[in-house]
């Protein structure tokens, strides 16, 4: 067994382990990132696209944030179609504040390449990780690689292996509270070579159910609608495809979305899920591992940021004056966004989607919001705010005063 001593031992290199990892580099602050996949597969994912305005300050401000400057696309609002008809909600107008659409395997790419480039260790590929004695001053990780096993010995481990991984199991049940809510629908979501006909994402209400444009590049188009959560993608032919997206995107106005070669589609459930407390003694779990949102209001990638964010202070606050007051306080501080993102994310997925057991009076009741939505001014406000997020800060009563 091959012994590594580091301070912060991190499991995942998705968005949340990666930027840790660049975080603590930058506060002199020593750890080991280890990931289970390949750097191709990590870096070829195709998940998120919308980042938040803190997501793109705290890349910006760490030095990570140059080629988002240059690729990133700046939307000032998006548009809501509400069975045929489009709506404009201008976030610049009414908030002062945009998003970016900038993939979220662009933002992992810049974070590996700022991780070979700091030097510090990230290791792909390994096998059989594991994390042990999590209430003690030295949390291990156990992980195998070219069939050596190693152990990893840290002051802290950083739960960054998402939804699936390993840390989030490793805390007795008894010790964490789990709130889920399961969707009756998923999203079978396609990458196109397609130029984007509309600036700005297109959030559709169709009576045949949701959908979503969306894009990554002048070239490349993002398109999701609504389907079973166990959707059979080979009864979809991209024709098929084509047809339902633009029956449900199409607007009384003539827009629709322009069709090009599908390069990518795969059909995700959708879920609520929050991991209560975030911490296990010297364990803290950050992004997906602790918790999940539905896509609907782009929300999952700038939470795993915010956690991260707040992790970082916490340990530098740690090391720099031996204070445990911001690690004591990290879950219940985290959990104030994290419920925050939760309400939206649900009330987005309720608001835009066909509900599988629709009677007449949820319907109308869903028409009724959609119409207030994309005509009063202050609900338009509300759903701008939570949808551009909220600046980082130490509590979210203090981002709402800000
Ligand atoms: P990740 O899952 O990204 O990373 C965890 C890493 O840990 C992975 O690389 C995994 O391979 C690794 N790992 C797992 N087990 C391990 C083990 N045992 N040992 C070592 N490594 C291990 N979010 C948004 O904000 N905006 C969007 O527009 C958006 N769209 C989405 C669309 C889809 C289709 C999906 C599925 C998600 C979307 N999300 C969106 C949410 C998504 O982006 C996640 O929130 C984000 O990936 C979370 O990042 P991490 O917490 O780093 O987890
Ligand atoms: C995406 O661009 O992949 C995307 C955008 C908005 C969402 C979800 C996904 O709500």
């Amino acid at each position: 067994m091959h012994t590594i001593r580091t301070q912060i031992g991190i499991v995942g290199a998705g968005p949340a382990g990666l930027m840790l990892g660049h975080l603590l580099h930058l506060a002199g602050i020593d750890s080991f990132i280890i990931e289970n996949r390949s750097e191709e597969y990590v870096i070829d994912r195709v998940r998120a696209g919308v980042l938040e305005q803190s997501t793109v300050d705290l890349m910006v401000e760490n030095g990570v944030g140059d080629r988002l400057q240059r690729e990133g696309m700046s939307h000032d609002g998006i548009y809501i179609n509400v069975f045929g008809k489009r709506h404009r909600i201008d976030f610049a107008e009414l908030i002062g504040r945009r998003i970016t659409v900038y993939g979220q395997n662009e933002v992992v790419k810049d974070l590996i390449a700022a991780r070979h480039k700091s030097g510090r260790p990230l290791r792909f590929n390994v096998a059989d990780g594991s994390v042990h004695d999590l209430e003690s001053n030295q949390p291990k990780i156990r992980f195998t690689e070219d069939d050596e096993s190693h152990e990893i010995r840290c002051d802290f481990i950083a739960g960054c292996d998402g939804f699936h991984g390993i840390c989030r199991p490793s805390i007795p049940a008894s010790s964490i509270h789990i709130y889920e809510r399961v969707y009756p629908f998923g999203w079978l979501g396609i990458l196109a070579t397609a130029p984007p006909s509309s600036p700005e994402l297109v959030y559709s209400r169709h009576e045949r159910g949701f959908a979503l444009f969306s894009m990554r590049s002048n070239s490349v188009t993002r398109l999701y609608l609504q389907c079973a959560p166990d959707e059979d993608l080979a009864k979809w032919s991209d024709d098929r495809i084509w047809d339902e997206l633009l029956t449900r995107l199409r607007s009384e106005d003539g827009w629709k979305p322009n069709v090009g070669p599908i390069t990518q589609k795969g059909v995700t459930g959708m879920r609520s899920f929050v991991t209560e407390p975030m911490r296990y003694g010297n364990l803290f779990l950050a992004g997906d591992a602790a918790h999940i949102v539905p896509p609907t209001g782009a929300k999952g990638l700038n939470l795993a940021m915010a956690d991260i964010w707040r992790l970082t202070r916490a340990i530098q606050c740690f090391y720099e004056l031996k204070s445990q007051t911001l690690l004591d306080r990290y879950s219940e501080h985290c959990l104030q966004r994290v419920w925050r993102a939760q309400q939206f994310s649900w009330w987005m997925t309720s608001l835009l989607h066909r509900p599988d057991t629709a009677n007449s009076f949820d319907f109308r009741r869903q028409h009724a919001e959609l119409d207030y939505v994309t005509s009063s001014p202050i609900a338009m406000m509300g759903l701008a705010e939570n949808y551009v997020g909220l600046p980082l800060s130490e509590t979210i009563p203090e981002a709402l005063t800000r």
